[in-house]
């Protein structure tokens, strides 16, 4: 009688498993044969759709090969970043475009695999830089959404995100930071400020060099070494590690 309950429970969960294709991230779809960037669906969290967009270009290198998963793109100032908690707790924007994929997003992919970074920037001058990052995480919301970051590799752009690795994710409405007012509001962004910031790519799109407001553009500070220099664009994916 016990094994004929659990079997009308189970069967159904079984069956839906086995007939749809439930992609946990980018890697997953990559790996099924689906070579061309843009967008799909993953499930990062059991059966919640999340819709995604997936660089899937290769150019030969291990670390280049396609398979990324991209959680935050900024490219021509078309989302406002400047959101509440909530917003960058769930995420915003246009998957084909601008837009954050979301902490809890973040925390659910990395507490199940292991992720490499890598950050790809263009200034508005057509120059090209990036960074990667051997191991990335995100911890719990009960941990502030931690940022966990080592591994460092040069693409170019130098290391502005060490300084950044092990600090909480600040808003304008919720400052973790350890920086005695809020770096959130100082330069108009939300990251894992520490006091404050060598990198803000969710600050201000400000279409090139302004120094009207001290550092609150898209800074990389280790390529630019200079904080009225804002990137014309970049963006943050990550790759399971197997
Ligand atoms: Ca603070």
């Amino acid at each position: 009688m016990a094994m004929k309950v659990l079997l009308v429970v189970l069967l159904p969960v079984v069956l839906g498993r086995d007939c749809k294709f439930m992609p946990f991230d980018c890697s997953d779809i990559y790996n099924s044969g689906e070579k061309v960037s843009g967008i799909y669906t993953i499930y990062p969290a059991g059966d919640v759709p999340v819709w995604v967009y997936c660089h899937m270009v290769s150019n030969g290198k291990d670390e280049d090969k396609g398979g990324w998963t991209v959680i935050q793109r900024r490219m021509d100032g078309s989302v406002n970043f400047y959101r509440p908690w909530k917003e960058y707790k769930r995420g915003f924007g246009a998957t084909e475009g601008e837009y954050w994929l979301g902490l809890e997003n973040m925390y659910q992919l990395t507490r199940n695999r292991n992720y490499m970074l890598r950050v790809d920037m263009e200034d508005f001058e057509g120059r090209k830089g990036f960074a990667l990052y051997s191991s990335f995480s995100v911890d719990c919301e009960c941990s502030g959404y931690k940022l966990q970051v080592s591994g460092f590799k040069d693409g170019g752009a130098g290391d502005s995100l060490t300084y950044h690795n092990n600090q909480k994710f600040s808003t304008f409405d919720k400052d973790q930071d350890p920086y005695e007012k809020s770096c959130a509001k100082h330069y108009l962004g939300a990251f894992w400020y520490a006091s404050c910031h060598y990198a803000n790519p969710n600050g201000v799109y400000l279409w090139g060099e302004d120094a009207t407001h001290y550092a609150i553009g898209i800074a990389w500070r280790t390529w630019k070494e200079n904080y009225a220099i804002s990137m014309k664009s970049i963006s943050l994916k990550i790759k399971s590690i197997y």
